[in-house]
Formats: structure tokens, C-alpha cells, sequence
């Protein structure tokens, strides 16, 4: 198959209709925003695209690092002990990469990352990752909201110390090799990389309040290029992920353009809870979706969950309401829960055996339009339709 590449007027034709809400392009070029994107890369996001009306993909984070009651145990899966199958996609964090340091800011050595990501990804599944990196310029946490963007911007007081970081994730991002799916050589595992995000609240460094629109874009802009075009790093579609928001001007106040992102998602672990916030929720898919679909990029629903699961048919009764709304929630690709880290007290987003929640996510997971795991077929080629 022929793919479309972006040219020069199609760039600014790109940029231009990513200033406007809902702007159609005509048609719009299903193909990754990186006109050199490797051929699993490219098949993995047309291969989304294609699944995104009929299947939602189920992701969890950490989920082989461990669980609430165990670390490191080769083959374990909360998500697996409950449901039979591994969860389609694996989210990742990379906090604390930018020193070099053994671990994550989550104890989650890099090393078994790394070991994590390729079982995952041999097994068909898709990989996501996120970096609550360190502010650079007070050496605090993701959370120490000292101003930071404009000091790694280029000519910044921090700029070079920034491209350092960028240095240690492209030094890890191109050790992630692996065996595709039906595949006779390793390949460079298509990422779906989601840095910055959560944006539109203000508890990072990279927040609303802490950086104008133009510095968020141009931090992006500047982080696509130098990983894309310096480092050479061809394996990585980019997630412009929010946190909530009320409208899709909201949404795109600080989008880089079409040339700099692949998947529109957003957080949310409020609006899911009730009822009565159900419609947040729905509206804000509503708005991804057909966003992305103008521009011809992937919706997601990037990270949620409820902390603790305290209600015990939260997954049917809330979540999947939401996702199996109508014909627009549907195309959301995937939704991601996040950590199971402890129980006392609970830090955790995926049942485990016996917890009371277990039940019902079985039925989440046996639902139609819900994807684990084994219900995949080869995202990796073009070859085979899913
Ligand atoms: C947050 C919490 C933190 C964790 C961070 C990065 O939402 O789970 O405990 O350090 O994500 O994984």
C-alpha cells in the first residue's frame, strides 16, 4: 500500500486547519503526523484507525511491574488473574529517566521496563508512554510548579540540560526492539508517546498556569523536531493529552498542529464518578472524537479510573455507559486505567482477584466493543484487516 506524505503545502495546510475546531480536511490523510514513520509505526496507526468504530481497546498501567500484592513476578497481571487475558495496551512511565537513574520515580527499574514493553508488544499489545519529569530548573518533582518552560526552551537558561533529558529517552526509546507479531526480525515497538500531558490542569510544571499557550507549543513543537529529526527516532506517535476541559476551543488551546500529533486524548478521574457527571464525560468524548476525525488522528481516552474501586459496578454501570454511549463515544480507541500500587490506603485502578469490582469488569471485559489482550488481531502489518 501507497501511504500519503505530508509536503510542504500540505504542512501548512495541516497547521492551518489545526487552528480550527471541527475544520475538515478533505479527505483527511490517515497516516502518522512523522512523514518517516517506520512501517509498523505507520500500521499501527492506520490498523487503529480502522478498529476504532467497532472495538475500544482496554489498557492499565504498570500492569507487569506489579499489583497490589506482588512486585516484579514474571508472567503476573492483575488484570490477567481477573479476566484470562494480558490488557491490549500497556502504559509506562518514565519519571526519573531524565538523570539516568536505575529506576522510575514509581521504583519500577528500567531495565524490566524495557524487558516489559517488548513481552508486551510480542504479544500484540500496544505501548504507551507517559514522563512526569522533574522540573529542570528547581530540581523539585513533576508537582513543584516553580516556572520551568521557558528556561528549556532553545536560547533558555535550561536549554541544554533539556536536550540532555530528550538525549537519555531517545537513548531508551531506540533499545526498544522487538519481535512484531508473525515477524521474522526485530523491529523499533511503535510508541504512543504522551508527554506534557494533563495540561490543562496546573499541579505539573508544564500546566496551564505555569506557561503561556505559545511556550507549551513551542516546548512540543521543539521536543517532536529534535527527538524526530536530531535524534532520528521514527517509532513514536505523539498523544496531545488534556486533562478535562469545557469545549473543544479549551481542547485546542494549546494543539501544535497536525504535524506534531497523532492521537487526541484527555484524562479524567472526576467525571466518570456519578451520574450526574456522566455528560461531562460524554462531551468530552463527543469533542475528541470529532476533533480527531476532522484531522484524521486517534481519540483516546488517556488515563482514568477510580481510585480504589469502591463501587462495585463502577466498570459497566459508569465507565462503559460513557464509552458505549452512541456512534462518536464508540470511536475512541482506547481507554487506560491507571496503577495498581496499594491497597492501604487504595492506590489502585484494575480489580485483582476477589476484589468486590471483579465481577463486573469480567463483564466489562466480555463486552463486545471492549479489546483485551487476546481479541487483537496484528496491529503491527498492513497485511491482515482487523
Ligand atoms: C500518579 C500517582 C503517583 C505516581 C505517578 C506516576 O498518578 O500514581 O503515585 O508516582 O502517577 O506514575
Amino acid at each position: 500500500m501507497k501511504w500519503p506524505t505530508l509536503g510542504g503545502a500540505a504542512l501548512l495546510s495541516a497547521w492551518l486547519a489545526g487552528c480550527m475546531p471541527y475544520a475538515e480536511h478533505n479527505p483527511p490523510a490517515i497516516a502518522p503526523s512523522d512523514p518517516n514513520a517506520t512501517a509498523e509505526t505507520r500500521a499501527l496507526f492506520a490498523n487503529l484507525h480502522r478498529l476504532a468504530p467497532q472495538a475500544i481497546l482496554y489498557g492499565h498501567q504498570d500492569d507487569l511491574a506489579y499489583g497490589v500484592s506482588w512486585w516484579a513476578e514474571p508472567g503476573r497481571s492483575d488484570v490477567k488473574e481477573v479476566t484470562g487475558s494480558y490488557p491490549a495496551v500497556y502504559g509506562w512511565e518514565l519519571g526519573k529517566l531524565e538523570h539516568g537513574a536505575e529506576r522510575n520515580l514509581d521504583s519500577v527499574r528500567f531495565e524490566d521496563m524495557r524487558r516489559w514493553i517488548i513481552e508486551g508488544f510480542q504479544r500484540g499489545g500496544v505501548i504507551t508512554i507517559s514522563w512526569h519529569m522533574d522540573n529542570p530548573v528547581s530540581g523539585g518533582s513533576a508537582w513543584d510548579t516553580t516556572r520551568a518552560v521557558y528556561a528549556i526552551l532553545p536560547g533558555g537558561s535550561h536549554h541544554e540540560q533539556f536536550r540532555t533529558w530528550l538525549d537519555r529517552f531517545a537513548d531508551f526509546a531506540r533499545r526498544l526492539r522487538g519481535l512484531p507479531p508473525e515477524g521474522r526480525d526485530t523491529v523499533a515497538i511503535p510508541i504512543i508517546f504522551r508527554p506534557f500531558h494533563e495540561w490543562t490542569g496546573s499541579w505539573f510544571w508544564w500546566g496551564r498556569r505555569h506557561c503561556t499557550p505559545e511556550e507549551f507549543i513551542q516546548l512540543w513543537r521543539f521536543t517532536v523536531d529534535y527527538l524526530r529529526q536530531e535524534k532520528g527516532l521514527h517509532h513514536l506517535l505523539w498523544a496531545y493529552s488534556s486533562d478535562r476541559f469545557t469545549s473543544p476551543e479549551d481542547y485546542l488551546e494549546r494543539y501544535p498542529g497536525d504535524a506534531y500529533v497523532d492521537l487526541l486524548g484527555f484524562d479524567d478521574y472526576y467525571s466518570h464518578q456519578r451520574e450526574e457527571t456522566l455528560p461531562f464525560l460524554i462531551r468530552e468524548l463527543h469533542d475528541v472524537v470529532k476533533l480527531a476525525q476532522a484531522r484524521g488522528k486517534l481519540a483516546a481516552l488517556t488515563e482514568t479510573g477510580l481510585e480504589g474501586i469502591p463501587d462495585s459496578t463502577w466498570w459497566t454501570g459508569k465507565l462503559l455507559k460513557a464509552l458505549d454511549h452512541d456512534a462518536d463515544t464508540r470511536q475512541i480507541v482506547y481507554v487506560l486505567t491507571w496503577r495498581n500500587a496499594y491497597t492501604i490506603p487504595g492506590h489502585f485502578y484494575a480489580p485483582y482477584p476477589g476484589h468486590p469490582s471483579a465481577e463486573d469488569f469480567r463483564r466489562f471485559y466480555a463486552h463486545p466493543l471492549i479489546y483485551f489482550e487476546n481479541e487483537l488481531p496484528n496491529l503491527y502489518s498492513l497485511k491482515t484487516k482487523p
